[in-house]
């Protein structure tokens, strides 16, 4: 098999009710830029990344796909996916300029797409090929009942709907709002409305500063939270590491780290106990079962980040012994040939061929941006 052609897209797809936010980012549509690789066989294999819909960023993404690792790939074997990333991200003109950023976005989509490719040629979907087991039970947490600019009332309405009546037993709240007694008082409020055996999470989106983290994050434990996400600036070791010896609640982060180098360096510092990578930041497959076998070294539980809304993490969830828990948020689902499908907060075993990443029809007619 021989890669022909890469054809770019960019998928501009609407969040829930027009418009969410968190601590950090208020967006409208969640941007999916990524490539469709072309092989002389005639299979095609589907990638790619996670944006906040900022359509010029986007055709950075694209552009570098295309032009800057495009050429590195034509004529190439897809299956030979490992020595290829080791090609287009070592050794490579590419390197010099973007070890992370937009190349390696970019980098990651082409990454997933032949993953893709590997496995539709088996006929099989991705998580067999990975090694995984449809016996494995993938736990679903919803973090689309607990946005920040939503009120009080609809978080506590949205999160009861969720566990009453779609069977999760685990929801998201974003804390990290301009009052931190707002922040405990929607807590405690959901708390108080769903009971003690709901599992409550909350990600601040790297909102805080370290004494407001220590302030406000330490008193999450009074609400029995399981963990607090990313509750300061994302890159930053040492602050992590002082924060988790200052409170009970457990810290999870990942979704904005991009290599496993620097994943090791939190995991090596005590700095996470949740890991979370996101396979459209880390660069692709490859990278991403890189962080979670250190993960699992360290027994630390993989919690992937939903970035791709959940279609090749659900793979990798049944493949990998660390991941047991994946993050759902519904921004794709209308716009996937197979979208990943949950049942009393469970996620289904995806059967199809491939990694799941093949856009429908209708997102080629209605969202695609290029
Ligand atoms: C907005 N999940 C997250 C939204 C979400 C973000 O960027 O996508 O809140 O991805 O932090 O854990
Ligand atoms: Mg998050």
């Amino acid at each position: 098999m021989k890669i022909t052609r890469l054809e770019p897209f960019i998928l501009h797809a609407p969040v829930t009710r027009g418009g969410i936010a968190d601590s950090t980012h208020s967006i409208t549509h969640w941007g999916a830029p990524g490539v469709a690789i072309h092989t002389d066989t005639g299979m095609i294999g589907y990638g790619f990344s996670g944006t906040h819909a900022h359509l010029a960023t986007d055709r950075l993404i694209t552009d570098c796909i295309v032009h800057s690792y495009g050429p590195l790939l034509l004529g190439e074997d897809p299956r030979e996916v490992r020595r290829l990333w080791e090609k287009l991200y070592k050794h490579s003109p590419i390197y010099w300029v973007g070890r992370a950023g937009i190349t390696h976005l970019a980098l990651g989509a082409i990454d997933i797409a032949l993953w893709d490719l590997k496995a539709k040629d088996t006929g099989a979907p991705l998580w067999k090929l990975l090694g995984g087991s449809a016996a494995k039970k993938v736990e679903a947490y919803n973090t689309d009942g607990g946005w920040l600019n939503w009120p009080l009332e609809t978080v506590v309405s949205d999160c009861r709907r969720l566990i009453e009546e779609e069977g999760y037993r685990a929801v998201k709240l974003k804390v990290g709002g301009a009052d931190p007694k707002e922040d405990l008082r929607r807590v405690e409020a959901v708390r108080k409305a769903l009971g003690p055996e709901v599992r409550i999470m909350t990600d601040a989106n790297g909102r805080w500063t370290l004494s407001q983290a220590i302030e406000t994050a330490g008193r999450l434990a009074d609400f029995d939270v399981t963990w607090i996400e990313e509750p300061i600036n994302f890159d930053d070791v040492q602050g992590h590491l002082r924060l988790a010896e200052a409170i009970r609640t457990p810290i999870a982060l990942g979704e904005q780290i991009y290599t496993a180098t620097h994943f090791r360096e939190f995991m090596d510092a005590g700095a996470v106990h949740y890991v979370q990578p996101d396979v459209v930041r880390v660069a692709g497959v490859t990278e991403f079962l890189e962080v979670a076998d250190m993960a699992q070294s360290r027994n630390l539980p993989v919690a992937p980040h939903v970035g791709d809304m959940a279609q090749v993490h659900q793979h990798i969830c049944f493949a990998h012994p660390a991941a047991n828990l994946l993050e759902y948020i519904p921004w794709l689902r209308d716009w996937m040939e197979d979208p990943a499908r949950i049942e009393s907060g469970y996620y289904c075993v995806p059967d199809a061929p491939g990694a799941g990443t093949t856009p429908n029809l209708r997102a080629f007619r209605e969202i695609n941006r290029i």
